[in-house]
């Protein structure tokens, strides 16, 4: 009820900035009579669905006053459980920077809080993050916590049965107002490009996200953005914690070994047969490529197979890389902790006649690309050469791509876990092309007992989520100066 002047300066201020028509009352006569009448008495008079109704930025006609006859139409078969009449939000990473390493347990709070917000939206779908996420796939014990976060948001707070707990907030509909604004420009320049495919091939959409992600990254290094546990209030020494490990070589036989079996059953002409009316399809552009698929898929024909299909004609997509020049230093600003690596790599390229170079490189299925730009357009920034390879590389293609180029390191980004089965193929490539003297070191979400392996296996230095650019970047260059000098010294 909108009883104080305040409450009413507001709603009014609120339905200007939002250009709100009033909604008719007449439409909506779920309003109990005392609170008309005295919300007539607070507004001199005035019909209280003229002047405090008013849309969302979604279009959404929001009356003053909700109560529980407004929920006694609505179908039950509604997705989602309750009533939940703010629209389908799926809600995932939202808003968020990343769950974080350092101090692990701080993502509990994190998440309670992004998945208030969420609920407090209207969310249909939400996923709550494991707090040792950054870590690993999560064990029996942190997704338990991560499960046990939403039901006690379903049914121990009530949250979910208010239709619009923050309906008439000024401050979220403004910032609704704000995203719907922000967002209706960049639609409208997706439009002006001839729509979202050609905004895709133009490779817009990844360069601007990679942008934001790069200024966000600036912004938690240089403490802009606070992360309790990363950039402030850090522990001394991190606790050690129990994550998931997985056999990599037993998922693997397992996986094949299922594929051999599928291959083996299934009625292999059928298979073959639609195999090959993808293939043609792709070629005379007669027919349903999808449809097909899903023919083939149900002749158990992998996906594998089922692209290759379409490869022969179509070829695969490589995603260009493109890199985002200059938003980081500028996200950071002035600062001694950027100026002092800057001045080291200008006297690297004073001392040596180029810059250092490395090569970021993603090798296996691993396709979270994010890291590795954002470290690449850090390093660049920061004065590096910076060669980025294409996703999906095998250990040899980047070998081959790291002696052509001729990198100092390669720097292997690794977040699907496949670190202890590529980074040792990785050394063995280099080895195979005499080229040993090319470091390696590792970025991504490596969990901390693997780490001793990776060193073994030929990793120069590795760094996990949370991992500030510029101290990075000087330890690498640190690395590279040390190795370019041994190496002097033993052709001397
Ligand atoms: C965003 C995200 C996605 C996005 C990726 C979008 C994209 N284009 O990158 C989407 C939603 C597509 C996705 C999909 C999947 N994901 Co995912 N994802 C994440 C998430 C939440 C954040 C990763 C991220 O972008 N972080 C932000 C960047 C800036 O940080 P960063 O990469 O860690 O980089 C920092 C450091 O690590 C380091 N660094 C990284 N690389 C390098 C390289 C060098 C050279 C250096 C010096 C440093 C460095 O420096 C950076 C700056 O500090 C992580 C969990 C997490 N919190 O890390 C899971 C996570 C990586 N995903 C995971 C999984 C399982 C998947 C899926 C398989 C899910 C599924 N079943 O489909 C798919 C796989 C897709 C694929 N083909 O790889 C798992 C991997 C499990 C594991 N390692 O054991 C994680 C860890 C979540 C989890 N715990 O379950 N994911």
């Amino acid at each position: 009820m909108y009883r104080s002047k305040l409450s009413l300066l507001i709603v009014k201020k609120l339905s200007r900035q939002l250009s709100c028509k009033t909604a008719k009352y007449s439409t909506n006569p779920n309003m109990p009579e005392p609170w008309v009448n005295l919300s007539k008495k607070v507004l001199k008079g005035k019909d209280p669905m003229e002047v405090l109704a008013w849309h969302t930025a979604e279009g959404i006609v929001m009356k003053p006053l909700y109560t529980r006859d407004d929920t006694k139409d609505i179908p039950d078969e509604l997705p989602g459980i309750f009533p939940y009449t703010r629209g389908p939000y799926p809600t995932m990473y939202s808003q968020r920077p990343w769950t974080i390493r350092q101090d692990p347990y701080n993502n509990i709070i994190r998440t309670v809080v992004e998945a208030m917000a969420a609920v407090f939206g209207g969310t249909q779908s939400l996923h709550t993050n494991s707090f040792d996420e950054a870590l690993a796939l999560p064990t029996k014990f942190s997704a338990r916590i991560a499960r046990n976060t939403q039901i006690i948001l379903q049914e121990e707070t009530g949250i979910p049965h208010i239709i619009d707990p923050w309906g008439g907030s000024y401050m979220m509909e403004s910032l609704t107002n704000e995203v719907y604004d922000e967002a209706l420009k960049i639609i409208e320049e997706v439009e002006s490009m001839g729509g979202m495919a050609k905004a895709v091939v133009s490779g817009m959409p990844k360069l601007r996200i990679e942008e934001c992600a790069a200024k966000r990254q600036a912004r938690i290094d240089s403490g802009k953005e606070v992360i309790v546990g990363v950039n402030k209030y850090q522990k001394d020494k991190e606790d050690p914690i129990d994550v998931l490990v997985i056999d990599n070589s037993k998922v693997c036989a397992l996986q094949i070994e299922k594929l051999k079996k599928i291959k083996e059953t299934r009625d292999e002409e059928k298979c073959q047969r639609a195999l090959t009316a993808i293939t043609e399809c792709a070629k005379t552009g007669n027919g349903n490529l999808l449809g097909l698929a899903v023919e083939a898929a149900s002749a158990r024909a992998t996906v594998g197979e089922i692209t290759q299909a379409m490869e022969v004609i179509f070829g695969r997509h490589v995603a260009a890389d493109r890199l985002v020049s200059g938003a980081y230093k500028s996200e950071y600003g002035q600062s001694e902790d950027l100026e002092a690596v800057r001045i080291k790599v200008e006297a690297f390229l004073e001392e040596e006649g180029r810059r250092p170079r490395v090569l970021v490189a993603k090798m296996g299925q691993d396709g979270h690309d994010r890291g590795a730009k954002v470290v690449a357009t850090g390093f660049a920034d920061l004065g590096f050469d910076i060669d980025i390879g294409p996703l999906f590389r095998t250990p040899d293609e980047v070998a081959q791509q790291a002696v052509d180029a001729d990198v100092h390191a390669v720097g292997v980004s690794s977040l699907a876990a496949a670190h202890k089965t590529l980074v040792p193929q990785l050394t063995a490539s280099l080895k195979k092309l005499n080229r040993e003297d090319i470091l390696i070191f590792v970025g991504g979400v490596i969990p901390p007992q693997d780490y001793d392996f990776l060193y073994k296996a030929g990793a120069a230095a590795i760094f996990g989520p949370g991992t500030k650019i510029p101290a990075c970047a000087l330890h690498i260059l640190e690395l590279i100066s040390k190795s370019v000098h041994e190496k002097e010294k033993q052709r001397i």
